[in-house]
């Protein structure tokens, strides 16, 4: 053997036979052991890592720099033009060549990848989404085999299906001259994740690679590939369901095939099978079924599911799923105003709160369980109950949608298409036919998904009725192109999706683009705000004032957002000291937005008031970005039943950049994401503009109707109590109720707005249960006290405690803790005058160097 040659010892798993020794060996083996890679022509072969990305490999080989650091992204541009080639070596023993069928299955080709073993090319790969599974008997041996990845170079194969393509297509997000293509635009005819050719939230980085795990498995007679249990019909009282199998059988058989919940017989009947595929049925039901619940109905609660396969009483083949019992129905239905939008479960009128998710890395692979765990429970913490999995990414890992159904997160889920047209020849719909068959089938088990939807904004960027509507892409056509184009888009979006949607899912409704009006001719692409789903970025791209959020308001509020900086500690992790400077070229290599740092000091200038200190800067900038999606997220709420949605533009980030999102590459919480965790509170008390009144709405998510004592009260900045009422309210269920209005003269006596706030708190049993804050001005015209805040940091368990508090208002008061990622029970708050506030924090240094070290900034110190 070779010295190049890696032994990979196999380990084999008898599957699910615990109970039965003539259960039929499964063998499944994964190739996670060692593996090589090189450049292809270059000779040398390198340790790599399976899962993984060429870059990643790069790195860790000392080729190349950390991209996410500086500039480096520029100097890393060369690796997605060159060819690259994986190996392994894998041994075989005779139990797994003896068994009738061979399989190497891969989870994730990214993405023209051919596939050799034992030198035998057995697959030409092109498409990152699909399951790729090869047939490898009569080609593997007992002993030693090998296996060899060769990675075409996406752009190579790119460039040729551009100059084969009768005309380009739009891309606008496809960073093409950073890759040092000038406008060649390649990445919509590649099926690979479209944000690795850049977004203006993203760097330019077009991966290769295994990026998701890959395994061999070999079986005898009879093998279970999947089982979905199908929903017919969930109520209360009863669930109608049956377990739909897919069975791989390699002779004509007839078996027992059972399902159980735990060790209970759920049902039982005789199948058939021929040699091959087969698709096995046996309906059951559940009575008085414990439902799925999203966060703040109820209970998420789940069931494991198995089937077992006999032959006389020998098991012969099993398969498991865990999924939840739910009733799901995208309700559209005419009403005085238009037309509603909303999701109903288990037949509950549900507002759907939450944000828009983009993948977490550009290299994918390093996306750990931690990492999903932290982002779920972020969402979740943040009261969220809907994550949009946005088209421009990637449809997530089986992890990330488990922890949704876990935690009852519901899923929007966009297929892979964004901000693009694309072909449409028979071979590109082929290919992501069995792209989204593979990926409904791998995620329809999941009750957190809720709708499938086509793509993003490709509807309203084309928009097809009004010719010179859109983003001006169709100018670029002749009109036999436009229809050419657009009936492509129509065959992808409103026929071959759908119709993958309705073949194998059962109970959840399918979109064809975010936003759109309808998908009925009348109502194609008209984008009013009466029907359908919005994307409102009129604040921000449209530079309409924050206020604008109070009157643009559809009836689900699928996208709107505003940016900010990461803060200081995360900048640090990319910069060098001689790069703290907004525009400075490092800076502005990680804001993507041409517009970005125009829009943020054109807002800030509006509201606040614009500080020069760099430090100062970036925290302003988070401040006026909670301010943005607090107003937009209150009025979304206020406008419920009429609005049934609001996700904002976008949660998470995948490296580090100053972007719309609300939690930074490192998961710490922007002051965006402290101040949705009130907004989205199920119990929200929302101020409604007003000149010279105070307004307040109460908005519950609550099934039942509840009373409350409010309290109103209205403060000077130095504590002095100007008005106070208390009043007995009903708070009705599940909707939005005014429930105070009082006029600014009754209430502020001859004190003057700039200087006073109000306070509204909803009291049970003298309990607080909610509260808000409003402020009757701007915050650049608010006669901010210089204030001294008095603080002391105690040890509280394994983490620390810190006391706040000042006789004054502290306006948006920011911690820190320098170079330290440290998470805050609570940041960015206004610190009231007299009452003291209490924020806890895990840290790996002492209290002595917490006590030296604790960094405090606010409102009134940064404005200058
Ligand atoms: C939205 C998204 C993204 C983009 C964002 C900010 O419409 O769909 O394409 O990152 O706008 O411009």
């Amino acid at each position: 053997m070779s010295k190049h040659k890696l032994i990979f010892f196999v380990f084999v798993m008898m599957f699910s036979n615990a109970c039965s020794p003539k259960e039929q060996a499964l063998i499944d083996i994964p190739l996670e052991g060692k593996w090589e890679f090189r450049q292809v022509g270059s000779g040398q072969w390198m340790p790599a890592t399976v899962p993984g990305t060429v870059h990643t490999d790069l790195m860790a080989a000392g080729i190349i720099e950390d991209p996410y650091y500086r500039l480096n992204e520029l100097d890393v541009q060369w690796v997605d033009k060159e060819d690259w080639e994986y190996r392994t070596t894998f041994q075989l023993n005779s139990s797994f060549i003896q068994n009738r069928n061979q399989q190497l299955i891969f989870n994730g080709l990214d993405t023209y990848a051919d596939v050799y073993v034992n030198d035998s090319l057995l697959l030409s790969a092109n498409n990152m989404f699909r399951t790729w599974s090869v047939d490898i008997s009569g080609v593997a041996q007992e002993g030693s085999n090998t296996l060899r990845v060769l990675f075409h170079s996406p752009i190579k194969i790119g460039l040729e299906l551009l100059h084969a393509s009768p005309y380009p297509y739009p891309a606008g997000n496809d960073q093409s001259e950073r890759g040092g293509l000038g406008n060649d635009k390649v990445s919509v005819f590649t099926r690979k994740a479209p944000y690795h050719y850049g977004w203006d939230w993203g760097p330019r980085l077009v991966t290769s690679g295994v990026w998701r795990p890959v395994s061999l498995r070999s079986w005898s007679g009879v093998h279970v590939e999947s089982v979905y249990i199908v929903q017919n019909e969930v109520t209360a009282d009863n669930a109608k369901l049956f377990a739909l199998a897919d069975v791989r059988s390699d002779r004509h058989q007839t078996l027992k095939m059972v399902v159980k919940e735990g060790k209970k017989v759920l049902a039982e009947r005789m199948i058939h099978l021929e040699p091959n595929d087969n698709l096995a049925r046996v309906p059951f039901e559940i009575s008085k079924p414990r439902l799925w619940w999203s966060r703040g109905l109820g209970e998420p609660n789940l069931y494991r599911f198995t089937v077992e396969l006999y032959e006389a009483d020998n098991k012969v083949a099993s398969g498991n799923v865990v999924t939840g019992l739910r009733s799901v129905k995208l309700v559209r239905q005419p009403d005085d105003k238009g037309e509603s939008f909303y999701f109903e479960l288990n037949g509950k009128p549900v507002f759907a709160k939450g944000a828009n998710v983009i993948p977490s890395d550009l290299f994918l692979p390093r996306v750990t369980r931690s990492r999903y765990e932290k982002m779920v429970s972020d969402a979740s913490d943040a009261n969220m109950n809907m994550l949009r999995i946005w088209g421009g990414g990637i449809y997530e890992d089986d992890y990330f949608y488990q922890l949704c159904d876990e935690k009852g997160i519901m899923v929007w889920q966009d297929f892979m298409f964004a901000c693009s047209m694309y072909p449409s020849d028979d071979e590109f719909i082929t290919n992501i036919r069995q792209e989204a068959v593979d990926n409904v089938i791998r995620l329809r088990n999941h009750p957190s998904i809720v709708l499938w939807c086509g793509n993003n904004e490709i509807d309203e960027a084309w928009k097809h009725d009004i010719p010179r509507g859109g983003w001006g892409w169709k100018k670029h056509y002749t009109d036999q192109q436009q229809e050419e184009i657009f009936n492509g888009y129509l065959k992808i979006f409103h026929d071959e999706l759908a119709k993958v949607v309705d073949h194998y899912v059962v109970g959840v409704d399918y979109w064809p683009s975010s936003p759109m009006s309808g998908p009925e001719p009348n109502e194609h692409s008209s984008q009013d705000a009466t029907s359908g789903d919005i994307h409102y970025w009129g604040v921000w791209h449209g530079l309409h004032p924050i206020e604008a959020y109070n009157k643009h308001i559809g009836r689900f509020m699928s996208e709107y957002g505003f940016q900010s900086f990461p803060d200081f500690e995360t900048v640090e992790t990319y910069t060098l000291p001689e790069d703290y400077d907004i525009e400075s070229e490092v800076m502005m290599s990680h804001q993507r937005s041409g517009i970005g740092n125009i829009r943020i000091r054109e807002y800030l200038g509006r509201d606040y008031r614009v500080p020069n200190d760099f430090e100062k800067f970036l925290y302003m900038s988070q401040v006026l970005q909670a301010r943005a999606m607090k107003t937009a997220v209150e009025a979304h709420r206020r406008a419920m039943p009429y609005c049934m949605g609001s996700l904002y533009w976008q949660l998470n980030d995948c490296w580090q950049v100053a972007s719309w999102s609300g939690i930074d590459y490192f998961h710490k919480w922007k002051a965006t994401h402290y101040a949705l965790r009130e907004a989205f509170d199920p119990l929200l008390l929302a101020f409604e503009p007003s000149e010279d009144s105070v307004k307040i709405v109460v908005v519950s998510d609550s099934q039942q109707d509840a009373s409350f004592d409010l309290v109103v009260k209205v403060v000077g900045f130095d504590g002095e109590l100007i008005f106070q009422n208390k009043k007995r309210v009903t708070v009705k269920a599940n909707t939005a109720t005014p429930i105070f209005d009082a006029s600014l003269d009754v209430l502020l006596s001859s004190h003057a707005k700039e200087s006073v706030f109000v306070k509204a708190e909803l009291l049970q049993r003298n309990h607080m249960v909610t509260q808000s804050l409003h402020y009757l001005v701007k915050p650049k015209e608010l006669a901010l006290p210089k204030g001294k805040i008095e603080w002391h940091v105690f040890v509280d368990g394994k983490g620390f405690g810190v006391s706040l508090t000042s006789k004054h208002l502290v306006k948006d008061l920011y911690i820190s803790l320098p170079g330290k990622n440290t998470h805050f029970s609570n940041n960015y708050f206004d610190l009231l005058p007299g009452e003291e506030h209490i924020i806890k924090f895990e840290c790996d240094k002492t209290k002595e160097w917490i006590d030296n070290n604790l960094k405090l900034m606010h409102l009134q110190d940064a404005m200058n």
